[in-house]
């Protein structure tokens, strides 16, 4: 390991770690290595913490994840001193309890705000990383971890003209610190995903018109959210260690497991029932507590789509609207379920309407608003939720070359190589956080980031207590791991559908269809990672 010491005359300033990014990752990462007595080194793009819950505060930014199964177990301190107002609590409360952590622990005096990370090369000589940021500095460490998030590069949409707009226009991913009023506004919005979803059924009320622009629709689920008063917040604090235990156990780690059933082993009238109960429960229920076959038999998932199906009929007023509404290429479940609450019947609203751009297309963003195929809609503001370059984008961002000069994005060209979703074969001592292949892609995502910082300060007190000073996953442990994450997903229905989880993105056609999350479950990949530490990290060269 470097010197604590920071600086050396001229030269750039050194650490033990750099970590890229201050969200929930990069917050925990930095506390433990803190703990390890290393010198560490923080970089965040934004003016303050937060990662995905500063940048997103577009209208309706809340929780899927209840509230109490998505917040850091870490701390007991935090655990006692935190309550929660909501049972999916919305962003301004969440950023509130972020900073409350971030203030707890003194986190910002090592984290650079305003400063994003432009390349980061491996000195192979040296065995250390040289980072180069924006505002033109350099830096060193010994070792550079990244904890970017799976879904924080923004993506616009390719279609020409949008800087001609003269009005207001956000992405979601990019939203103003100050309130956007929607008063009396004629608002577009292109992107129904679980962002748009949560815009739309927030200001539809607010806005004079909302013209939806759908490529895509999704199932949406309702969200059954409710406020949690102090006694109810005393009797889930109670629970807490009862959480975090369910959570383990859980596919995904959230507080839904799937129910041991398969669909087709009991009565019609059971299934129906048993779906009815799962749409009126909170949260995923209905996605990831449903029978044990929903995602990996075809019959299975038809069964449940064809009630997801008749479940949108119901709430929209208008036959073809509520057709339009339903998606035709995929079964539920097989892209990320969006969560509702009166989704469906903003869609009855008079102020409110839908334009399939499969049917009407977008021909061009224009100085007052957005042409098409059959017409021109004027806008006083236009609001893009348009998604991500999901999972490896903020990587790709950054040029990240390591042994020989090769580049990471060269050598992910047709879709990342990793072993654990943690390292690559070419980088050491680099680390990603919810990298590519990682459980946490799959997760509600605290749970996983709190096992992968574990797994890796783990790793980098083991590295330090044996003197090595290089950890490298070999190229047979990244194979066998590549090949396990794609034959895990093939035991599923996911690839079978385009979404991000597989790499497709329209607005950026030449990415390679692959896939980038890990379906083998989160009590799977926990019981691997412990194997390969017990083993003393067997699959890494160490020296
Ligand atoms: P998503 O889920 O990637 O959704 C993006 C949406 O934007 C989706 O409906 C897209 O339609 C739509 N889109 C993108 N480009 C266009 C163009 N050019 N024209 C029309 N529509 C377009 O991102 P979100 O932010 O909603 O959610 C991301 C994740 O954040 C989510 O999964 C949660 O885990 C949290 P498409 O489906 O491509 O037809």
């Amino acid at each position: 390991m470097e010197p604590a010491g920071k600086n050396n005359g001229n030269s750039p300033q050194r650490y033990d770690a750099i970590i890229i990014g201050a969200g929930i990752s990069g917050m925990f990462q930095l506390y433990r290595l803190r703990e390890l007595g290393m010198s560490v080194k923080v970089f965040e793009t934004g003016t303050n913490i937060g990662g995905t819950w500063y940048w997103n505060r577009y209208p309706g930014a809340r929780f899927d994840s209840e509230s109490y199964s998505y917040h850091y177990s870490f701390s007991e301190e935090v655990l006692d001193e935190w309550d929660w107002s909501e049972h999916f609590a919305a962003q301004p409360e969440i950023l509130r309890y972020l900073n409350f952590v971030a203030d707890k622990f003194d986190l910002r005096s090592d984290i650079q705000f305003r400063t994003r990370v432009k390349s980061a090369n491996y000195d192979e000589q040296n065995n250390h990383w040289e980072v180069c940021t924006d505002q033109g500095e350099t830096f060193r460490s010994h070792l550079l971890i990244s904890a970017t998030g799976p879904l924080s590069a923004a993506q616009m949409p390719s279609i020409p003209g949008i800087d001609d707009f003269q009005g207001a226009s956000f992405h979601t991913s990019q939203w103003p610190h100050e309130p956007v009023d929607f008063t009396n506004k004629r608002v577009g919005i292109i992107g129904t995903g679980a962002t748009g979803v949560q815009v739309i059924q927030t200001i539809a009320s607010q806005v004079g018109s909302l013209t939806v622009f759908q490529r895509d629709p999704n199932y949406c689920a309702p969200l059954h959210n409710r406020k949690i008063d102090k006694a109810e917040m005393k009797e889930i604090r109670a629970k807490y260690p009862e959480y975090f235990a369910r959570c383990d156990e859980t596919f995904g780690s959230f507080l839904h497991g799937s129910d041991p059933r398969m669909s087709l082993e009991v009565s019609e009238e059971e299934r129906l029932a048993f779906f009815e109960e799962l749409y009126a429960m909170p949260g995923f229920a209905i996605w990831l507590g449903n029978f044990a076959d929903t995602f990996t038999d075809q019959k299975a998932n038809d069964l449940l789509t064809e009630f997801m199906k008749q479940k949108i009929r119901e709430r929209i007023n208008d036959p073809v609207v509520a057709e339009k509404l339903i998606p035709t290429d995929h079964g539920f479940g097989l892209r990320r379920v969006p969560m509702e609450t009166n989704y469906y019947e903003a869609y009855n609203q008079d102020n409110v309407d839908l334009i399939d751009v499969n049917e009407v297309t977008i021909t061009r963003i224009t100085q007052t608003g957005i042409s098409t195929s059959e017409g021109d809609h004027e806008f006083d503001i236009i609001i893009y939720a348009t998604g991500f370059n999901a999972v490896v984008g903020a990587l790709e961002r950054i040029e990240i070359t390591g042994v020989g000069g090769q580049s990471l994005k060269e050598k992910w060209a047709d879709g990342p190589r990793t072993y654990l979703g943690v390292q690559t074969n070419g980088f050491p001592n680099f680390f990603t956080i919810v990298g590519p292949h990682n459980a946490a892609t799959f997760c509600n995502i605290p749970r996983c980031i709190e096992q992968n910082v574990e797994w890796l300060t783990g790793a980098i007190k083991y590295m330090r207590d044996n003197r090595c000073e290089r950890m490298e996953a070999s190229v047979d442990a990244e194979d066998a791991w590549t090949k396990h994450v794609f034959d895990a997903a093939q035991e599923t229905l996911f690839p079978t559908v385009d979404s991000w989880f597989m790499n497709v993105n329209r607005n950026l056609p030449e990415k390679k269809k692959t896939f980038l999350l890990y379906t083998g479950g989160g009590p799977y990949y926990r019981e691997k990672c412990e194997a390969v530490a017990a083993n003393g990290y067997e699959g890494f060269a160490l020296e």
